[in-house]
């Protein structure tokens, strides 16, 4: 779901400055979030982008958005001020914070040829995944916004639903995901996301089925040590993520708002020749994650 906002709403956000964040612990304060909630409160259209916003996430059917911020971010630039907006939108949805108590709020997602190319700012294919997928509290949105796309036109943004792809599987198959016999990656000094969760089961068997986090990461069937049968399992669910998957180029000022409950995402391989682009001017991301109001917010 795509969501502009009309020229009256740039035309006053543009108007409007917001004051700087503050955090409490890895949490967006509470004195924040009611100023950044004033200050939009005032510009006009305001009430219906953000329903139009929660509802492409939360509304039956949603589970992701792209709110184009295009045209703000080239009438301000993508500083401060320009994050401050994006902040205000975001919280919004949920609650934004920071995981990674060394990171700012907003984490930079770069282009390093030389890294592990399938993972975060690696230059390969990024398969589908969730953010935090061995937490016991994953973020319940991840966030992303769009600095620079790939110059040379590659790295398009997959989206997929999980609970769709499941529903394909047959009931043995989803027998076998339930088991909690997957792990993935390390898990060292987070905030906000509760405990390491390991080994895990993909679905949760408590949730009604349509529900809830499908732990998934593809990136465990090259990455994990996995039982045969339960890396077959994984793999049939891969698949079907990847027939049943959306392609989104993210433009600049573009912010891409995941519900990790409902779609996983990934990204294509950027175009190949990286290294001989310069890195200032290599595809930029910054990623925030979100923790819904509804529960309680784990202590940091
Ligand atoms: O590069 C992208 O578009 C996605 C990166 C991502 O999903 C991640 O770092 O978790
Ligand atoms: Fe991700």
């Amino acid at each position: 779901m795509i969501i502009e906002l009309s020229s009256g709403l740039e035309a006053a956000l543009l108007d409007h400055s917001l004051p700087p964040w503050h955090l409490d612990g890895s949490f967006l304060s509470r004195s924040t979030i009611d100023e950044y909630r004033a200050g939009l409160s005032a510009t006009p259209q305001i009430e219906e982008t953000v329903s139009a916003l929660r509802h492409a996430l939360t509304g039956e059917g949603g589970g992701y958005a792209v709110l184009r911020l295009g045209g703000l971010a080239r009438a301000m630039g993508m500083g401060e001020p320009f994050l401050r907006l994006a902040t205000a939108f975001a919280a919004e949805v949920a609650v934004p914070f920071s995981p990674f108590p060394k990171w700012p709020l907003w984490k930079d997602i770069g282009v390093k040829p030389d890294k592990d190319p399938g993972k975060s700012s690696g230059i390969g294919y990024n398969a589908f995944h969730m953010d935090l997928v061995n937490a016991t509290q994953p973020p319940d949105f991840t966030t992303l916004l769009c600095v620079r796309r790939d110059p040379l036109g590659g790295g398009p943004s997959i989206l997929s639903d999980p609970h769709t792809a499941l529903a394909r599987l047959s009931q043995e198959t989803r027998a076998v995901l339930s088991e909690a016999a997957y792990h993935y990656g390390t898990f060292f000094d987070l905030h906000g996301v509760g405990e390491e969760c390991k080994p895990f089961p993909v679905l949760d068997s408590a949730a009604e089925p349509g529900e809830g986090f499908v732990r998934f990461t593809a990136k465990m069937l090259e990455r994990s040590r996995l039982g045969t049968e339960h890396a077959a399992a994984a793999r049939e669910l891969a698949e079907e993520l990847v027939r049943g998957q959306v392609r989104y180029m993210l433009e600049a000022g573009d912010y891409l708002i995941v519900n990790q409950q409902r779609f996983l995402h990934g990204r294509e391989a950027l175009q190949s020749g990286q290294e001989n682009v310069p890195e200032a001017e290599r595809r930029l991301l910054l990623q925030l994650f979100l923790r819904d109001r509804g529960g309680a917010e784990p202590a940091s």
